[in-house]
């Protein structure tokens, strides 16, 4: 077991009464049409469900006991007999029906959906409550995602090495394509987003290389278009806002200009030609160095409008992402927002400004970014993470699971209280023509895809999420660790328990109370609190925590920055205060003296220095955990694990050492009884901050800090 599979492992059922059961009520498969997508689902199906019953499906022509019936109303007569219409009609083009019936007096499955994809979805969906052992009386259900784009971003370079990609390099082997597109890797990756609903994938950086859009390149694309499109996912691209001027010797990018605009148009209608159904762009624009219409003294809906024009022909969308700020802002937290609410309805219906989940950067707690809840005339899509660029890379398990719903469930009193992130992205709040969710992902080349077993659990959250925003972090993660790895109780519960610590350890170990950004310059990976000279002030760690002999962290109130003033009334006043703060992200908004009153009756620093520990402490316990579920795991992957938790140790009492050594430099405080005094003094950290050996995986300079 290697862990390529992913969740899609379909092992005989463990529980011998239920295979039992299994295996007189799924003995068939009975296909209806035989366009791509139903035969994708019939294959699905027939593997999924010989794996789970350990018997062999039969594919007759009409439906038997124990027939699993599949299709739309119009390419199944079986189906539409049924009359599920009442119930399809509420369901949309993704949406699906898995119903238990009696067919000419025979009990059978049905999966009916709008569409070719919705039955693919809810083939999956069926598959996965057989691989998680849900009773045959409880499989009847109905489903359709909250959110429409629900859309995979990778950050691979053309010469594939993928920026904070950690597992390896991209899964686009260029060099083959388009002759060898039947890579299986393409299609299992598919395979792996369509089990979720994910219906789009950006195949390439951000930090956008300009050549993606030559024919050279749409070519290649064009053949993992094909391979992706029978899966229900569209494909769409970076682009580079100045690619006239660098493919085409352009003087300007103007987003104005008309010969500009031109450019953009003919291109556009190439890449259509080349792949029929393109989804459209991602830009980053005027952000970490790249190019975009403020270099012509336009506006970000001036850039993304003239795309947004491109692409409307052919019912493209272009994201435009959010994620700007720059050395003069006196507060990055403010930017995103100081720069895009005065354009608020300005921008075109298919355009979705894209927003990272907190104001400044996947860090690993945020407040949510004020934009959400403030944009009423704009379509929005939340970004989230999977990559753990900010979380050890592919050494930590930190189940993202929490932070993805921690953001979703984020109360903006956009509408009053209760109006939450995920209420706006499912379209309940404001009248959007479009919504999206997007999450970073770290797939390469690794034979488990993700390097960390566990950044599968991640991936496989956000894609659940996109697809229905009140799912809980637990009920994901049972889901994930049944499929993954065992229905087994003994296992499920105390990896529950794992699951459910792992990221706020990551947290507690490195920047705990709403401090933040305290990452060695670059790479991201080990601490450097002392960082404090660069060329961009927002580019140290002193910037993010103003740790003095006086006090610590980031005032935001109106005394400060006054980035509080972003949110809506009940948060702004909730901020003001620091006592009405919540202590999680107390530093993000207050300058503190170090002896300020936590509510355990600790001084700040106490708590500080306690919350270290306690990450430290959760870091102990997972391993030990890992170690008593030795039975329920395969070999390979308890031993890849059990490795790697050993390094995850090393890594939460160095960062816990490194900032409490430099802490007390500044404070000059005694550490609180009890707790361990660091290792080393603070110089051999400061020496670590280059000498931890930590691979440098981009290529070429990193784009940020
Ligand atoms: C930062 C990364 C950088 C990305 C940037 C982005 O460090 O590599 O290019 O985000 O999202 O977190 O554009």
């Amino acid at each position: 077991e290697d862990g390529y599979r992913m969740w899609l492992r379909y092992q005989p059922t463990a529980d011998t009464q239920l295979r039992s059961q299994y295996q007189q009520q799924f003995t068939n498969i009975v296909q209806p049409g035989d366009s791509p997508t139903l035969q994708l689902a019939a294959r699905e199906l027939a593997t999924g469900l010989r794996g789970i019953t350990g018997q062999e499906i039969a594919t007759p022509d009409t439906p038997t006991t124990g027939s699993v019936v599949f299709g739309t109303p119009e390419s199944s007569a079986v189906i539409k007999s049924l009359e599920l219409n009442d119930q399809l009609n509420a369901l949309g083009d993704e949406g699906f029906v898995i119903a238990r019936r009696e067919y000419r007096g025979k009990p059978i499955t049905a999966i009916a959906a709008n569409s070719d994809v919705g039955v693919l979805y809810g083939s999956f969906h069926l598959l996965r409550l057989l691989q998680t052992q849900t009773p045959v009386d409880q499989l009847a259900t109905q489903s359709a995602p909250a959110v429409e784009h629900r859309v995979v971003n990778h950050w691979d370079n053309l010469n594939r090495v993928v920026e904070r990609g950690y597992a390896g390099l991209s899964l686009w082997d260029w060099g083959t394509l388009p002759a060898y597109k039947d890579n299986p890797r393409y299609k299992d990756y598919a395979r792996i987003n369509a089990s979720l609903g994910i219906n789009g994938t950006v195949i390439n950086n951000v930090n956008a290389d300009a050549r993606i859009l030559t024919d050279q390149f749409l070519e290649k694309a064009a053949a993992l278009a094909d391979v992706f499109r029978p899966y229900g996912i569209k494909l769409y691209l970076s682009v580079k806002f100045n690619s006239p001027m660098l493919l085409d010797g352009f003087e300007t990018a103007d987003p104005l200009d008309p010969k500009v605009q031109k450019w953009w148009q003919e291109r556009v209608k190439k890449v259509y030609e080349y792949i029929p159904d393109f989804g459209g762009f991602l830009v980053k624009a005027n952000s970490e160095g790249q190019p975009g219409p403020q270099d012509f003294n336009r506006n970000h809906a001036d850039g993304a409008n003239m795309l947004a024009e491109a692409l409307e022909p052919f019912g493209g969308v272009v994201f435009w992402r959010a994620f700007v700020y720059a050395p003069e802002q006196g507060d990055r937290f403010r930017e995103a927002y100081d720069e895009f609410m005065p354009l608020d309805g300005k921008f075109k219906d298919n355009v979705i400004v894209q927003i990272k989940n907190g104001p400044i950067d996947f860090q690993p707690r945020e407040p949510f970014s004020p934009l959400f809840g403030s944009l009423e005339k704009t379509n929005i899509a939340l970004e989230l993470q999977v990559t753990q660029e900010y979380f050890g890379f592919s050494y930590h398990l930190a189940y993202q699971g929490p932070l993805f719903t921690e953001a979703l469930n984020a109360d903006t009193y956009a509408k009053g209280e209760g109006t939450t992130i995920g209420k706006i992205l499912a379209g309940d709040v404001f009248d959007y023509k479009h919504t999206g969710m997007a999450a970073v992902i770290n797939p390469g080349n690794s034979r488990n895809w993700t390097s960390h077993p566990f950044v599968q659990s991640s991936w496989y959250a956000f894609g659940r999420l996109a697809w229905d925003v009140n799912l809980t972090s637990s009920a994901i993660g049972e889901e994930w660790l049944r499929q993954t790895f065992s229905n087994d109780s003994d296992f499920i519960q105390p990896m529950q328990e794992i699951m459910a610590i792992s990221r706020e350890a990551g947290v507690n170990y490195r920047m705990p109370l709403g401090l933040t950004h305290l990452y060695a310059q670059g790479h991201h990976y080990g601490p450097a609190p002392w960082h404090d000279k660069s060329g961009r002030p927002d580019w140290t760690a002193y910037y993010y925590h103003q740790a003095t002999e006086d006090g610590i962290g980031f005032d935001r109130t109106q005394s400060g920055s006054n980035a509080i003033e972003q949110y809506h009334d009940e948060l702004t006043n909730k901020f003001t205060d620091p006592d009405t703060t919540p202590e999680d992200i107390l530093l993000w908004f207050h300058h503190l003296g170090w002896n300020y009153q936590m509510n355990s009756g600790r001084s700040l620093w106490q708590e500080l220095v306690h919350k270290y520990d306690t990450g430290v402490a959760q870091v102990e316990q997972m391993q030990k955990t890992w170690e008593s579920v030795k039975d329920y795991v395969d070999a390979e992957r308890y031993q890849r694990v059990k490795a790697l938790l050993q390094v995850q140790l090393r890594d939460a009492k160095h960062w816990r050492d490194a900032c409490i050594s430099y802490f007390q430099s500044v404070n000059g405080l005694p550490l609180p009884k009890g707790s361990p005094e660091p290792a080393h003094d603070l110089e051999h950290y400061k020496r670590m901050e280059k000498e931890l050996y930590v691979p440098d995986p981009w290529y070429p300079e990193p784009s940020g800090h």
